[in-house]
């Protein structure tokens, strides 16, 4: 990954229709996914490719929630490397964990002097806002300074594990925010991290970068990307959280269309969930990812089952109420759909074009079925815009359209309704943007059903 100039084609063979839910964010590019299960919510924060980039552009960090593993809700960019003023740039793979009611993101950046360096933001909700809790690094060992991974043992003791081509560890003080002792470089040893091929003299074994520190029962594992490039994911296994680690083998080969790949891993509601990019999007490749999950298992004696990448997620763990309001950029797939964020109304989704969809999966419309339907809508356009209401496929039974007025910006909205078709039970619920216009078609922000009396 730390050639420049290398770039791996975007094979584009990754049709997204084939995965029925990976990659799980359609509307931006996504990578470098750090998971955090936090009060019955999985908190997902990503780092974030903008569009059609040939290097790694990337200012932002971006968070998306779910509690059924299958509808993800976008919160737009919930940090910036401009939070830190000493940092001029490459806003790469971070993680934000949890401690005491305050969150703490470690977060890879360039500095203003130019070189890597680890800084720490802390805020006091897992949507932040986030302050730079320092005004100046946490670490910057002076090479290789990126990937941070942090995990609080259950006797308290926080570690935070980093680097490419090396791999530190540094015990975290219970501040969070200092560190004691001296940095330590985890011995790159056959045994921990298997054996690269050929003789490269910084990276003698697999190990790469992108390292994600985790327990389970009472293993420690270090997840990691492996090389040589194309990245596969590697990792290795102890009883210590500071090693010596046990070299446990290929956990998912190399695939996907891009030359990077980044676990994170994470328990939440009885099982465990593994997360990784690749370039399964359109548009898709190294520097323009798409993070992906899948249910990861364990062997009796701890070991990782390895897996291939996978369409995802089929089914949720629960079900989703239309009888509330839900945002726009709750979605389990979408295509032709671009996120925007404004200061009206937040989050939002652009249709880009005609026959532009967002699925939503699992709705329950119970019994009695639902009466109305209102959404808030926008277009620039004069007419001849609408959002249809299907049921399980763009194509399947038609519960309502509504015409989208021209309201001239997404700083302005207009709250639509419509009588609605018979339906009950559960269904995948799907928003089909209609309209022979050029350019965006429509921006959308919520909506919502009446149930029937
Ligand atoms: O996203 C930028 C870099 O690519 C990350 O820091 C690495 O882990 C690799 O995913």
């Amino acid at each position: 990954m730390m050639k420049k100039g290398f770039l791996f084609l975007s094979i584009g063979l990754l049709a997204a229709s084939t995965y029925a839910q990976n990659p799980i964010v359609q509307t931006h590019y996504t990578a470098d996914p750090a998971p955090m299960a936090y009060d019955g919510t999985l908190y997902l924060y990503t780092s974030h490719d903008e569009d059609a980039s040939t290097w790694f552009v990337m200012n932002d960090w971006k968070l998306y929630t779910t509690t059924d593993m299958v509808n993800w809700t976008d919160h737009g960019a919930v940090l910036s490397y401009k939070t830190f003023s000493w940092a001029k740039g490459d806003a790469w793979a971070m993680q934000c964990v949890e401690r005491d009611g305050k969150f703490y993101a470690y977060v890879p950046v360039t500095m203003n002097k130019g070189g890597g360096a680890i800084g720490v933001a802390v805020a006091d909700s897992p949507y932040g806002p986030f302050y730079d809790a320092l005004g100046k690094p946490l670490v910057s060992s002076g090479k290789g300074d990126i990937d941070p991974t942090v995990m609080i043992d259950d006797d308290g003791q926080a570690y935070l594990y980093w680097g490419n081509p090396f791999c530190y560890y540094v015990k975290l003080n219970e501040d969070m925010i200092s560190y004691s002792g001296d940095i330590v470089r985890v011995p790159m040893t056959e045994e921990s991290f298997g054996k690269r091929e050929g003789n490269v003299a910084e990276r003698p074994t697999l190990y790469e970068e992108g390292p994600w520190l985790y327990k389970h029962n009472d293993w420690y594992y270090l997840l990691w990307a492996g090389g040589p490039i194309p990245e596969h994911l590697g990792y290795s296994m102890s009883k210590s959280p500071v090693g010596p680690w046990k070299y446990g083998g290929t956990l998912m080969p190399t695939e996907g269309g891009s030359f990077t790949n980044h676990p994170g891993i994470v328990d939440y509601k009885g099982s465990t969930y593994l997360f990784y990019h690749n370039g399964a999007l359109p548009g898709g490749g190294g520097f323009t990812r798409s993070v992906c999950v899948q249910k990861a298992e364990f062997n009796k004696d701890g070991t990782l089952v390895p897996m291939k990448m996978t369409a995802g997620i089929e089914k949720g763990l629960e079900n989703l109420n239309p009888y509330r309001k839900t945002e726009a950029e709750t979605m389990a797939f979408s295509e032709g759909m671009k996120a925007g964020q404004n200061k009206e109304v937040g989050v939002f989704v652009n249709a880009m074009n005609d026959g532009a969809y967002i699925k939503v999966k699992g709705v329950d419309f119970r019994k009695e079925g639902a009466s109305k339907f209102m959404a808030r809508v926008g277009t620039t356009h004069n007419g001849g815009v609408t959002m249809e209401v299907r049921l399980d496929s763009p194509q399947g039974d038609l519960l309502t359209t509504v015409k989208v007025p021209m309201t001239g910006g997404d700083n302005r909205w207009a709250l639509v309704s419509s009588d609605v078709a018979k339906v009950n039970g559960v269904h995948d619920l799907y928003f089909v943007c209609k309209g022979k216009k050029p350019g965006r078609l429509m921006y959308f922000d919520y909506w919502m059903f009446q149930a029937q009396k």
